[in-house]
């Protein structure tokens, strides 16, 4: 039996690339000079799309391949894939959520505490001489025991409110819905209020086109000069522009980014504002977590190609 040929968006990790190109014949787009003309060639024969979180697949990709039987995220977010094409073609589509989650909801928490703690800083501070020179390092601000608020209360959100509870920290939440089990934590609908009650404003949210931008100049203003926001998840639910005239006025008391809009080309506005922390979208960075994606989504590709649901559907 042929092995089933897959359209491979963007590269992978050595160990994923190796099991990969063993089980399927692999066509590499990202390594095509002229894509439109590589589309046009194998686009026919590909059953498949391997992409990630932060690659998708377009609809003109999508459109590219008529036996497209599903697409494999190597990632949590599928924003960057063009859902509507795959339910109209019936095109299945997978994910890899859980094996991140940890992971991420660690980095959310390091960012807060570096931002707020500045401990970047402080290793500057020492490493320049300062602290021989200058004497203690200027005193910051606590975290244990102020309030969160999580905005979007899925797995990462969930992660990440158990880890402030660790800190002593009062926490609140917006989602759809009050969630089955967080009933310690009290659930505010609305994105502005829940600003408005929390110091620090965690962004966990999958972005839909709902979620665009429902971090904006009213949410930002309602957080308040001693607020800060930690974004884990997408740049687009948050208005970037909105967020940098806080931070250069000082409406808020600083962010914690580890996503960008044009990414990694970030608005270099970013570059020279006052108390932004800036991380390369690393949030599910380590080894363990990345080999734990890779298998999670070969498993759902095999899954697809044996005639068995799949592990981890977006769409069924
Ligand atoms: C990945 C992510 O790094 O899971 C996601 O949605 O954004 C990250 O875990 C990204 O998908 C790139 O591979």
């Amino acid at each position: 039996m042929a092995k089933p040929q897959v359209l491979q968006v963007g590269p992978y990790p050595e160990w994923d690339q190796t099991a990969l190109d063993a089980a399927f014949i692999v066509h590499r787009w990202w390594e095509a000079a002229d894509k439109d003309a590589f589309l046009a060639a194998v686009g026919p024969k590909v059953r498949a799309i391997a992409t990630r979180g932060d690659l998708g697949a377009s609809e003109a990709m999508i459109a590219a391949c008529p036996n497209l039987e599903m697409i494999a995220v190597f990632g949590m977010g599928y924003d960057a894939v063009h859902l509507p094409s795959c339910k109209a073609r019936g095109i299945k589509v997978s994910n890899t959520p859980d094996v991140l989650t940890e992971d991420v909801a660690d980095i959310a928490l390091a960012m807060l505490l570096a931002l707020v703690r500045r401990t970047g800083q402080a290793e500057e501070w020492v490493r320049s001489g300062d602290w021989a020179t200058k004497g203690m390092f200027p005193l910051t601000r606590k975290v244990s025991g102020t309030r969160a608020g999580i905005l979007g209360l899925g797995r990462i959100g969930a992660a990440i409110a158990r880890r402030c509870e660790g800190f002593g920290m009062k926490i609140a939440y917006s989602a759809r819905s009050p969630k089955p089990g967080a009933e310690a934590w009290t659930y505010i609908p609305d994105a502005v209020e829940l600003a408005r009650n929390c110091d620090h404003l965690f962004v966990a949210l999958a972005a839909t086109p709902e979620t665009r931008h429902i971090v904006n100049a009213k949410v930002l203003q309602a957080l308040g000069r001693d607020g800060t926001v930690i974004n884990i998840s997408r740049a687009a639910n948050v208005d970037e522009t909105a967020l940098l005239d806080a931070l250069e006025t000082g409406a808020i008391a600083g962010a914690a980014l580890d996503v960008f809009e044009g990414e990694p080309n970030l608005n270099p506005r970013f570059l020279s504002a006052p108390n932004v922390l800036l991380q390369p979208h690393h949030g599910s960075g380590t080894v363990d977590t990345r080999k734990a994606m890779g298998k999670l989504m070969r498993d759902n590709l095999t899954a697809h190609f044996a005639g068995q649901p799949l592990i981890t559907p977006v769409l069924p």
